[in-house]
Order: structure tokens, then sequence, then C-alpha cells
């Protein structure tokens, strides 16, 4: 049981306002849980300020946050059920109730169960919202189907590469120690700063990604941390680094290999970590021999002494940490960069130490759901069928690619039905938006539910239903994934916005309809309290008590203390107990377990034939301060600092294309085009362009098909569909090819 004194009230009053100590995370979307004092009065939102109590976040807010009372109270907001009175895209709604939503999807979804079986419907989500077991729970529960996962990411290429790398290398999850498992923090005797971080492929003072804030890392760079950032562009951090690699976008993997020889070769490892912990050095050492320096120089653009300076303060700094971003896996080659870095924690003994890249979270029961919520109302042989797994090894639900496939062809069986709950695909996730949206209108039956009306459910959806905010909301800051780590907190409920109902009241209301026996609760309270049946409080409780939040405790070294394994034994949850320098699941399939580096399919040194027509690499989605992925664009506070999509080119490249700061731009290259405005910047190669993801014109609206003017400017249709890696994981997001031309009107 864990404890949680309580200190002081959850609400009070201030004045003519109401004062409600909660936390924000979805929606709007981000990946964290900061907490927040919600001033209130008459059922609206006047101010937010960070809780400088929560040991999470010490009371820092983004602006996204600051700027929740203009989101919350927006008049775009969908307040009430819409069915679709005219064509797919057309801006024509009946408003209806409740009831007779849930009529309607009653109907399609016993009609398809019956026809087409329950693996004909697919629910789908976006990135890590706090409804992901949510969303699970509704997919295996309520449809009996486990045909469920992220809307058309290609290749999973987000966490989930990370997860499963983790998971079948040594069994577990691995973060940067910056002091975040303690309420203390900092000031807990047991931490020490990193003497050193990479921050790989990251921007986390802007994306404060997976749990982890940004902010952090700038606290342990006050007490002493000394930086190395691996990235095309100069980021805050690189700009504040003692070693800035600008690499050439999707050659990580080489980069990775690179510091791996030079730190073996050099004698930098920690022996006792390799001989006792670890499975496969010697295999290791040979293949890494082959990027030296001086071919890591050639593949990578980083110059080799760079390079050796970087190997070097790494492996002498100890402890020292790596922080990674979503840019080492969305390319093929993700998922050797993965296996590499973990190698790197590994050889430099930096593995679950104080400062070092601690395992989080082993015990299981502080998982809030468990994990695979609703999984065993699937039966065997629906279970069976589930579009990924037979596939790809690592894959446990719907993968994305296969289920566009089967969607547009209805092999191995058709898909008739499709549930589309936090997320925005043919704006912003899918590659290839095209692509996924003729697959789409094949289906019969689309529901979608949203804060906002979007392009997708603009185009697709037959029914959109209204979702609370996270002020509309009681609930619990979940942990579903298995990866991102945080304390259980009370989500608390402010306000009510129109007829809008909260994630968790849909999935009970669509549940009780479909599956009364899986969802014996009267209320999502009763839900909620079930969830938090192991943690040993209410939801009340929790809420009452949330000055405090639910810390597990926390041990340093768990594989010396049997810490790790079911069985108590040292060692790793592995296959071997090892800390394993390869991936067993690579080898068991055939594939090579050691990382290594292939040129992506679509560069100029591997496609010198395209280059003549596309000679830029083009990167794209780095994050937006103001925005979440395709949110936030109707604020008006949050588009004044960022009103259109932008290019980032170097001037000397422009210049040569005789494009200017602020032009229109065309970016295009075989598959497509979209245009962006130009921003001209030194801080990128002048090889490189960084487009921009995720936009459209919540203002643009048009009643015929217009899409609020989204094909005009996504990138993504730049991106192709099912070019995975080799193991069905990742995609190529971020290491593509392009031709910038201007605009003319
Ligand atoms: N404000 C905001 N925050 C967000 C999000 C958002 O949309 N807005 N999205 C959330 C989500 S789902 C995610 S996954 C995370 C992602 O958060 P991050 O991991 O920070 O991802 P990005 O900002 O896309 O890219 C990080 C950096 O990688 C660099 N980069 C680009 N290509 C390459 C490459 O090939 N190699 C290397 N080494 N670096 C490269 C970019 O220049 C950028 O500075 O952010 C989350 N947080
Ligand atoms: N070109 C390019 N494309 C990319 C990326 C890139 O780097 N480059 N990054 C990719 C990555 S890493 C990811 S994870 C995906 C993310 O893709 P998604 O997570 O699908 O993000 P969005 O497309 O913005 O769609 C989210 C929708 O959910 C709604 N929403 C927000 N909170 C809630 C909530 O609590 N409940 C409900 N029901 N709805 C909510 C929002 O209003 C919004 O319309 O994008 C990917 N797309
Ligand atoms: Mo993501």
């Amino acid at each position: 049981m864990l404890s949680q004194p309580r200190i002081s009230p959850w609400q009070w009053q201030e004045g003519e306002y109401t004062v409600t100590r909660t936390m924000a995370w979805s929606g709007p979307g981000c990946h964290n849980q900061c907490g927040i004092l919600v001033y209130s009065k008459d059922n609206q939102v006047v101010k937010i300020e960070g809780d400088p109590e929560i040991p999470f976040s010490e009371g820092r807010l983004c602006i996204r946050c600051l700027s929740l009372p203009k989101v919350v109270h927006h008049p775009d907001r969908l307040t009430y059920p819409l069915k679709r009175a005219g064509k797919r895209g057309q801006d024509k709604w009946d408003r209806i109730t409740w009831d007779d939503a849930y009529d309607l999807i009653e109907k399609n979804v016993r009609k398809i169960q019956k026809e087409f079986g329950p693996e004909a419907i697919a629910t789908l989500t976006g990135t890590g919202r706090n409804i992901t077991h949510i969303v699970h729970k509704l997919s295996c529960s309520a449809f009996q189907s486990a045909n469920t996962g992220a809307a058309f990411l290609s290749g999973l290429a987000c966490y989930v590469p990370k997860i499963s790398s983790m998971r079948t290398t040594f069994g577990g999850f691995i973060v940067a120690d910056c002091s975040q498992m303690f309420p203390d923090r900092y000031d807990n005797p047991e931490w020490v700063p990193p003497k050193c971080m990479i921050i790989w492929g990251n921007d986390p003072v802007v994306s404060n990604p997976d749990s982890f804030m940004g902010y952090w890392i700038i606290e342990c760079m006050k007490r002493g941390t000394r930086l190395i950032v691996i990235d095309p562009r100069l980021t805050w951090m690189a700009s504040r680094a003692d070693v800035w690699l600008q690499v050439r976008p999707g050659t990580d993997p080489a980069v990775a290999l690179g510091l791996i020889n030079i730190i073996i070769n050099e004698g930098w490892v920690d022996l006792d970590f390799i001989d006792n912990w670890t499975d496969g050095f010697d295999e290791l050492k040979e293949r890494a021999s082959e990027y030296t320096p001086e071919k890591v120089e050639e593949i990578s653009w980083v110059p080799k002494d760079k390079l050796v300076r970087a190997a070097r303060l790494y492996a002498e700094s100890k402890p020292a940490a790596i922080q990674w971003g979503v840019s080492v896996e969305q390319h093929q080659m993700g998922m050797s960069t993965l296996t590499a870095i973990q190698d790197l924690w590994a050889l430099t003994g930096n593995v679950d130490v104080p400062g070092g890249n601690i395992v989080n979270r082993p015990d299981i029961k502080y998982y809030v759901p468990p994990l695979g919520w609703g999984i065993e109302d699937v039966s065997p042989d629906v279970l069976e069928k589930t579009l990924g797994p037979k596939e790809y090894p690592f894959c446990r639900y719907a993968h994305p690619d296969i289920m566009l496939e089967t969607m547009l062809t209805d092999k191995p069986y058709p898909i008739k039905m499709a549930w589309l709950q936090a997320t925005n695909p043919l704006a912003n996730m899918g590659s290839d938006p095209k692509k996924i949206l003729k697959a789409m209108q094949r289906l019969d039956f689309i529901v979608l539910a949203d804060l906002f009306m979007t392009p997708t459910a603009m185009a697709l959806a037959d029914l959109v239903l209204p979702v609370a905010s996270a002020l509309e909301r009681n609930s619990i800051r979940s942990e579903f994934v298995g990866g991102w780590w945080g304390p259980v907190r009370a989500v608390n409920k402010v306000i009510q916005v129109g007829e809008c109902k909260s994630d968790e009241e849909i999935l009970l209301d669509v549940g009780r309809r479909l599956n009364p026996d899986s969802f014996p609760w009267e209320n999502v309270e009763q839900m909620l309290d079930w969830l938090l049946k192991d943690t040993g409080v209410t939801f009340k409780e929790l809420r009452e008590g949330e000055k405090k939040p639910l810390y597990a405790p926390f041990h340093y070294k768990k594989h010396e203390k049997g810490m790790l394994r079911p069985d108590g034994l040292p060692g790793f949850n592995s296959h071997n107990g090892k800390f394993n320098l390869y991936n067993p699941v690579f080898k068991k399939i055939g594939l090579d377990p050691f990382p290594y580096y292939e040129e992506p399919p679509e560069s100029p040194l591997s496609r010198p034939d395209l280059a003549k027509e596309y000679p830029l690499v083009l990167t794209t989605g780095a994050r937006s301060w103001s925005y979440f992925h395709s949110e936030h664009r109707q604020v008006p506070q949050l588009r004044e600092i960022e009103p259109d999509p932008t290019i980032e080119i170097h001037p000397d490249t422009a210049a040569s294309f005789n494009i200017k700061n602020g032009d229109w731009v065309w970016i295009e290259n075989q598959r497509g085009r979209c245009r962006q405005k130009a921003a001209l910047t030194p801080i990128i190669d002048p090889r490189v362009v960084n487009a921009k993801h995720g936009w459209w014109f919540p203002e643009k609206q048009d009643p015929e098909f217009s899409l609020f003017g989204m094909w005009d400017v996504n990138i993504n249709q730049l991106m192709p569909a099912g070019h995975n890696g080799p193991s069905g994981l990742c995609a190529p997001y971020k290491s593509l090819m392009c031709k910038i031309y201007r605009v003319e009107n």
C-alpha cells in the first residue's frame, strides 16, 4: 500500500473564485501530468496557475496549459452529438441526443459483429493521451475485437519501437534519471545529477515527451550536468552543449556504432558490468569496429574529432545518462539505433545507477490500470485474427500499415467499422493520407470522438461525439503503455461544457450497452475505484489527499538485488537474465540481432538518381511550443506565436533557390507536394530542410469538401505508408528527399 498524507484541501475559495487542484493531461493533448490550479466561477474557467507543490512539474506550466480557459470555452467546441446529414466530406450534420447516438452505435456494432465478426471493427487512437487504456478496453470488452492501436502511424514509429526494444533485450523500461522517481526530487540523498547527458534526436524543452519534462534537464545543468546534443538542428540545448553533433537525418545508427567503437577501443568500458550482467560483448566489439570515426563522418556528416570528443565526455563522466526522442525511431533503421544506444548505457555501466539511465517501476502492481485491460474479452479465434502480431513479433495489437492495406483490399477479411478517439490521422498521424482517405471511405460506419471538429471527422465520420476536456472530467493519471512513469494522481472535474462527456463516461455507456458483464460499474467513480484497487486508495481519497501524489518506492541497482525478475533472482528480466547487447527476437526471426547501419532507402547516397530532382534531405515534425500535433490551431493566443506552417531552410540554400524569408514555398517529391512558409535560419544544415506537421486551418470553414485547407499544407503527403524497418517497426517520418520552389501567384 502506498502512503499519502493529507495536507491540504483539493478545492478552496479565493475571493469570488473556486480554486481546484487537479492535473492536465488530455484533452487537449500532451504527454504529461502537470499540476494545475484552476480558478473558476459560475461554470467558467478564468485562469490556470501551476501547482508549485506537485513534484512532477513544481509549478511550471507551458503556454498550452496557461491557455486552457481559451481552449475549453472555445466557440468551436463540439457540444452535442452530430450525425452526418450529407455526404462524407460535406459540412452537413444533424444534432442528435446521446441516446440516439448510442442506439446507432449499438445497432451497427451488433450487425457487424454478427455478419462479419468482431474483428471487422477497428478502434484507433493517437499518441499516449490519458485515455490509451480506455480505448483498449472499449475495443476488447465492448466490441470484443483486438484490432486496436495507433491510427495509421506507419511502423508504429513512436515509442512502440523503444518499448519493444527494451522489453526484448533486457525486459524492462529505462529513462534518464533526473530525480523524478522521488517526491523530494533533487534533495533526495540517494540521487546525484548526471555529470553528462546525451540529448539524442530530442528537443525536450519544447516537447516534454513521454512524461519526461525538459526543464528537469535544466535543473540538472544548474547542478553541473554537461550536454552532448545529437541533432541536425541547433536546438536550445544544442546551443548550450559542450559538443553538438549535427547529424544527417537517418544516420543515427552509424553515430551510435561509432561512439561504441571509440569507447571500446579506448578502453573506457565498465568491465565489471560487461562481465557480470551482459551478453554479446565480443560480437558487438567486432561489429562496432567497422565504424571508424572516418567512416562515420562520411556517412553522418559528423566531424570525426567531434565524435571522439563526445565519446570521451560521455564515457569519462560518471554517472552519465542518455535522453532520447522520437527522432531516433522515425527512420527505417530505428531499431538498430535503439539497440546501439542501449548498448552505450551498458558499456559505460550507467544502468540503474543514480544519475544514469534507470529502470523505472519494475513492480507491475503499480500499473493503473492493468496492462492489456479487457483483452480477456476477446475470444481466442478473434484474437488470432488480429492484424499484425502474426506478421510481426513485436506487434501486440493492430499494425497500422497492415490495417491500412486490409481496409483497402478486404484481405484477409473486410474491416467494416472504425472508431476513432483522440486522433486526427488524415491531418497528422498517418503517412500517405490520401491512401488513408481512400481506404476509410470503404467502411460502412465510422464514429469519431473529439473535442473539436477536425479534418478527419469532416472527411469521414458518420457520427461525431463531443468529448470533455481535462477540466470537465473525473479521472486518474493512468499508466498503460508500461513505460511512462508518473505518480498516480486524481483528475478533478471543475466545469461542464454543453453535453460533452468524458472518455470514461463514453466507455462506460457504450460498454454497459454492448457487454454489461465486463462493465459492472454504475458510474465512473466506481470504475476509477476498481482501477485503483491495488494501490489501497479510492478515487475520493486520492482526490482529497491530492497534495502528495502516490509515489511507488524506488530502488537503484535492482538487478543486483533480485528486484527485476519474477523469480526473485539477481539479473535482468530477459530470457537469459542478462542485459543483452543485441536483440534476441531479431535473432529468433532470422534478422541481424546486432546494430548495423544501412542507408535510408531514400537519401542522396542511396538514390543519386532521385537526388537530381529532389536534392534536399527532408526531416519533419520538430515540435512547436504552441501546438500539440494537429491541435490548438483555433486558439488565437497560440496561433499568434506560429500563425502558419513553416519550413526551416538554411539562408544559403534559400538563396540558391531564390527564396526569401516568409515566401510560401512548394515542398515536393515523387509522391506529392504541399506548401509552407519559408523560415530562413542558420540553425539547420544547408543540405537539410525541416517541415512542420499537423497543419490545417480551422477558420477555413467551407461547407463543401475543403477539409479546412488541410491538403494544401499536409507534409505527410510526401511520405509513404508501409515502408517499415525489417521488423515491421519504424518508418521514415524524418528521412526523405524533396525539392523546394517558390509558390508563384
Ligand atoms: N509541444 C508539443 N509537444 C509534444 C508534441 C507536440 O506535437 N507538441 N508531440 C508529442 C509526441 S507524440 C512526441 S513523439 C514527442 C516527440 O518529441 P521529440 O522527441 O522532442 O521530437 P521532435 O521535436 O520531433 O524531434 C526532436 C529533435 O530531433 C531532431 N531530428 C530530426 N531528425 C533527426 C534525425 O534524423 N536524427 C536526430 N538525431 N535528430 C533528428 C529535430 O531537429 C528535433 O530537434 O513530443 C511530444 N510532445
Ligand atoms: N510529418 C510528421 N507526422 C507526424 C509526426 C512527425 O514527427 N512528423 N509525429 C507522429 C507522432 S510521433 C505521433 S504520436 C502522431 C500523433 O498523432 P495524434 O495523437 O493522432 O494527434 P492529432 O492528429 O493531433 O489528433 C489528436 C486529436 O485528439 C483530440 N483530443 C485531444 N485530447 C483528447 C482526449 O483526451 N480525448 C479525446 N477523445 N480526444 C482528444 C484532439 O482534439 C485532436 O483532434 O503524429 C505523427 N505524425
Ligand atoms: Mo509520438
